[in-house]
């Protein structure tokens, strides 16, 4: 698993401290694996503990969210944030509402975002935070009143220039809305503590697109690099029907391909004729239904029950949407017998660790996670920029700066891979490019 004795003695104790935070670990490794070669060369770093330091959050926050249902009845979650690493940047990533939301997943995503937000080349330190509530069936008002609750703990913790969380899965503009008017009301100041805000206060352009958008510039670079080809004629596969998976589709449609699926986490629709993207607005952004109802509404699309399934449609590119760990093994090696020549992900680490290691000793192109889908946070770094200069670019502005990002994301990420001596093992590369800011910040502001 390792090639050095320090990334294995920190691994060993890092298992030791977090037994059973089977994601946190999983990054963790994935990101020790690719750094030992970095550290290796500069023998000062290991006698410094940086990868010890780097892999401890600053400050890991867990409370109480009480709040009461529209029958009056007392609910308890669990509330976390945690302040991973503030070298570059305050903190900054999303916040998760989903039933699955623990220690773990808060913080590997705090971990990802550390490196992601440091190659978007923005001023921006990792956090992430959440909780393990359930928006779905629950109604506007008591997912007003959980936000408040929420809040009313957070707002203590977090500020504009210290902590500015956003979405993630379940925290979309309406969550963000109510978390934002509360936080008002609390500190009596309207500032950019949060971002994915509506546009009548303080949004950006452009952030509501950006992950997807984001992923489909990145994947274009990329195939351009690699492959010599792009998007056109391509038939694409998308996982998930969220923010991201919607915007990827939105994007790939209009670079050429052909979109042919999409999920959420009770199955998959297929629709050889290419998706129709404003049925899937209107069932998830407008009536927030499920995926199944695709199928009802356009005529010869298919529904199948069960997520994984979609993996076993052949395609030329794979953009996992959904969630960590949908894709395994076994799926690549059928994604790769059936074709595939490129995964992007756009969700936040949803290729398993063999899966993507699979993907790149096969030459496909495979855009991990931290660099692929960090066109979100980008814009969120954007609406930062805007929300501190009291102005609002427009969509084209905003656009631009995103692709722009994307692409040397790309670029930063392929010329680290390179001096690996594996143009496709963007994984180290992104791992090694990202760290060596945050690193060298580190260093120069002591212990
Ligand atoms: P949404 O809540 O808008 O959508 C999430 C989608 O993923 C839904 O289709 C959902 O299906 C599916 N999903 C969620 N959890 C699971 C699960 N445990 N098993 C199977 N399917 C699941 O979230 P986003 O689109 O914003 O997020 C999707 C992914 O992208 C996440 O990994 C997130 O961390 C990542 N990401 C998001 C960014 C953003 O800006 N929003 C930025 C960068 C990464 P269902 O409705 O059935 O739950
Ligand atoms: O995983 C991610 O990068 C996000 N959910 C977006 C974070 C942000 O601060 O916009």
């Amino acid at each position: 698993m390792f090639k050095t004795k320090y990334a294995e003695k920190v691994y060993a104790e890092l298992v030791a401290k977090n037994k059973n935070e089977a994601e946190f670990l999983q990054a963790a490794q994935e990101i020790l694996e690719s750094l030992e070669i970095y550290v290796e060369k500069n023998p000062e770093l290991e006698k410094k503990k940086i990868l010890e330091r780097f892999l401890e959050p600053e400050r890991f926050v867990q409370f109480k969210v009480v709040w009461t249902d529209d029958k009056g009845n007392y609910q308890i979650n669990r509330g976390y944030r945690v302040q991973y690493n503030s070298a570059i940047g305050p903190y900054k990533g999303g916040l998760r509402f989903h039933p699955s939301v623990n220690a773990s997943i808060i913080k590997f995503l705090g971990l990802e975002q550390v490196l992601k937000n440091s190659l978007t080349s923005l001023p921006m330190g990792g956090g992430k935070g959440g909780s393990d509530f359930d928006p779905k069936g629950k109604s506007d008002t008591e997912i007003m009143r959980f936000c408040q609750s929420f809040m009313t703990e957070l707002y203590r913790h977090i500020g504009p220039d210290t902590d500015v969380p956003a979405g993630d899965i379940g925290v979309g503009g309406r969550e963000i809305g109510y978390l934002f008017g509360q936080y008002k009301r609390i500190r009596n100041e309207f500032s950019g503590v949060l971002t994915g805000k509506g546009l009548t206060f303080g949004g950006s352009l452009a952030r509501t697109e950006a992950t997807g958008y984001g992923l489909c510039y990145f994947a274009n670079e990329a195939l351009n690099t690699l492959k010599k080809t792009d998007f056109k004629g391509k038939t694409v596969v998308i996982s998930g029907s969220g923010n991201v998976a919607i915007y990827a589709t939105e994007k790939a449609t209009q670079l050429g391909a052909k979109v042919v699926a999409l999920s959420d986490s009770n199955g998959y629709v297929y629709d050889k004729n290419g998706i129709q993207l404003d049925v899937v607005k209107q069932i998830k952004e407008v009536e927030r239904g499920r995926i199944c109802e695709y199928a009802k509404r356009v005529k010869n699309a298919e529904y199948h029950e069960g997520s994984k399934g979609i993996w076993s449609i052949p395609c030329d590119i794979a953009l996992p949407c959904a969630t960590q760990n949908e894709l395994d093994l076994e799926d690549a090696k059928t994604l790769v017998k059936n074709g595939v020549i490129a995964v992007c992900e756009g969700a936040n680490m949803p290729s398993t660790l063999e899966a993507a290691k699979y993907f790149i000793q096969n030459k496909i192109v495979f855009g991990p996670a931290k660099a692929a889908n960090a066109g979100g946070v980008a814009t969120s770094g954007l609406e930062m920029t805007q929300n501190s200069n009291r102005l609002s670019w427009t969509f084209e502005e905003v656009d631009a700066k995103l692709k722009d990002i994307m692409i040397n994301i790309f670029k930063n990420s392929y010329a680290k891979a390179l001096e690996t001596g594996n143009a496709f093992d963007l994984l180290t590369g992104a791992n090694i490019a990202g760290f060596e800011k945050v690193c060298n910040a580190m260093l120069a502001q002591g212990i």
